[in-house]
């Protein structure tokens, strides 16, 4: 079913898109607004669409030890650039602490040991890229939800912000910067994870060391890597190019539902 939506929403975008070619000479920053904001309701329809079909916990499709894929591609940042991640790896990430904050009642800074000591879950589940290419694999880590309930969300809270360590892209402005958000439904699925480990060992620096996110019904893009510093916020303005995310300001959608 979801692939009849996905697809929906590709026709959509192209009927569009062909429609704007055959209009030359209007006025183009008008139209592209016209768009943009129907391409907006399309995809909040896809993701209105899957939670109603799916239900808002339903569970992505979980494996088994077997179907492991044996190779998994580094995608995107294989390293992060910088002297303060270069230091932290080497100290092994001892002096790494992940910071929550925005609008939460209660800050926090947590190690990596304070993380593992924590309730983990287990999950084998495939990752599936944009561009084209699927992978299985096992991700160990904490529930999200947790995290937020220790940090008390505060009333306004609407969206969970991750903060990278890598720039994908480099720019004068930092905001070539990576960045992630989801909702506050997927923020407590029962899948959702930070993740600090991968097939049964420490996550390695090409898959996002120390700790990375897990949102297993969302699209590759969404499981951010290399995560410094989570930010609970009411809106994206502000942040960045104000969509949600690295990718989301190149273009993609927010909601990156398989
Ligand atoms: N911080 C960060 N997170 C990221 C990326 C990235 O470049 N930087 N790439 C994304 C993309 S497009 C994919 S497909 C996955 C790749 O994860 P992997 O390298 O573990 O395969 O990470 C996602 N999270
Ligand atoms: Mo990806």
């Amino acid at each position: 079913m979801s692939h009849i939506l996905t697809r929906r929403r590709f026709l959509i975008g192209s009927t569009l898109g062909a429609t704007a070619l055959a209009l030359p000479g209007c006025d183009m920053l008008d139209q592209n607004t016209d768009i943009a904001n129907v391409l907006r309701s399309a995809e909040r329809l896809t993701m209105k669409a899957q939670r109603l079909l799916q239900g808002s916990h339903a569970l992505a499709r979980e494996f088994a030890e077997a179907d492991i894929s044996p190779s998994f591609r580094v995608n995107g940042t294989s390293a992060p650039d910088s002297d303060e991640y270069a230091e932290l790896s080497e100290g092994k990430f001892k002096d790494w602490k992940l910071k929550i904050d925005g609008l939460v009642e209660r800050p926090q800074e947590i190690s990596l040991a304070e993380l593992k000591a924590l309730p983990a879950r287990t999950q084998i589940t495939r990752h599936d890229c944009v561009e084209g290419w699927s992978a299985i694999g096992k991700w160990t880590g904490v529930p999200l939800a947790s995290l937020l309930s220790l940090a008390f969300l505060r009333p306004t809270a609407r969206y969970v912000v991750f903060h990278c360590a890598d720039e994908l892209e480099k720019t004068l402005d930092g905001s070539g910067r990576y960045y992630e958000s989801i909702d506050l439904i997927d923020a407590f699925h029962p899948q959702t994870i930070l993740a600090y480990q991968m097939n049964g060992q420490d996550l390695s620096i090409g898959h996002g060391a120390p700790l990375r996110l897990r949102v297993e019904r969302q699209l590759g893009y969404k499981q951010a890597k290399y995560i410094m510093r989570i930010e609970v916020v009411d809106s994206f303005r502000g942040l960045w190019g104000g969509n949600g995310g690295f990718w989301e300001d190149r273009g993609y959608e927010w909601y990156a539902g398989i």
